[in-house]
């Protein structure tokens, strides 16, 4: 493994450093908006915008959907740091440089991170436009290799060998659900496990198979991989998927996995995701 990659401590300090320096807060609590839910960043009040490619060392977002700034301000009073656009394995980065802004995030004082994306349903009681609330979940790039923490470990960060088994934290899990309960939203509520794939390329019939018995219930193509950076360095972490299309299971399907389909309902039920994660910060205890 080649552990000049990633980045060295020293990096993400400067970076941290240079972000602290003219932001108009100290956040808290870090968001990374998914694809077509990039609005979530509108709601902060006193906003400071930074766009990516004017960050020291940050990487530079290429998708379409995903719009490629940093957003500082007040979530309902919490100071907080909204990544408008993330980084995929599939864009060619190498893996470290796609989780560096979770260890930045850590850096400047974040103590929670809430990550949302956009995922095809493996689960068949899952309908188009569900929030699926990630209670575990199954990284397959991790099995081949492909691992965020993969390298030089790094200990100012966190430890070799770090647990993963709670990785999404149970009192932000329950707190997404007693959200939703009482914004009337629990119709449309799911809880489930995220398997992460690489991309671009949607799965094959056979490999949403797979997935769903390996007891996969979404997948998508990100979110894991800031998930495992997030825990070593010892973020609380919560994360939602809004269930943009059903994954295709069967050969006589006329459906095809389409990114402007993920793209369309992610508008659909923006609003509510918007809503649902506002809410939950207005209740979380971050100060
Ligand atoms: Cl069906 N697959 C993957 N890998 N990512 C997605 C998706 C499907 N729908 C939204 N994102």
């Amino acid at each position: 493994p080649d552990s000049s990659a990633g980045y060295s401590y020293e990096e993400c300090k400067a970076t941290a450093d240079w972000l602290l320096a003219q932001a108009p807060v100290r956040p808290l609590l870090g968001i990374v908006c998914g694809s077509g839910l990039g609005g979530l960043a509108e709601m902060l009040k006193d906003q400071l915008v930074i766009d990516y490619s004017d960050i020291p060392s940050f990487p530079r977002s290429t998708v379409h959907g995903h719009a490629g700034r940093l957003v500082f301000g007040k979530l309902k009073g919490t100071p907080c740091v909204c990544m408008q656009g993330r980084f995929h394995l599939y864009e060619g980065y190498p893996i470290q440089k796609t989780t560096m802004p979770m260890r930045v995030f850590k850096l400047m004082g974040v103590e929670t991170v809430i990550l949302t994306n956009a995922a095809g349903g493996l689960n068949p009681d899952f309908t188009v436009g569900d929030i699926m609330v990630i209670k575990d979940h199954i990284n397959i790039p991790g099995f081949a290799g492909n691992n965020p923490l993969v390298g030089a470990n790094d200990e100012r960060f966190g430890e070799r060998f770090p647990c993963m088994s709670d990785a999404y934290d149970r009192d932000l899990q329950q707190l997404a659900h007693a959200v939703a309960a009482e914004l009337d939203y629990s119709a449309f509520m799911q809880d489930g496990v995220y398997s992460a794939l690489a991309g671009p390329s949607f799965e094959t019939v056979a490999e949403c198979k797979m997935l769903r018995l390996l007891g996969a219930d979404a997948v998508g193509m990100s979110t894991v991989h800031e998930v495992i950076v997030a825990r070593h360095c010892g973020m609380r972490v919560v994360a939602l998927s809004l269930i943009t299309n059903q994954a295709v299971m069967d050969y006589d399907s006329e459906k095809k996995a389409n990114h402007e389909e993920v793209l369309q309902t992610g508008e659909l039920r923006a609003q509510q995701m918007e809503k649902l994660v506002s809410t939950m910060v207005s209740r979380m205890s971050c100060e």
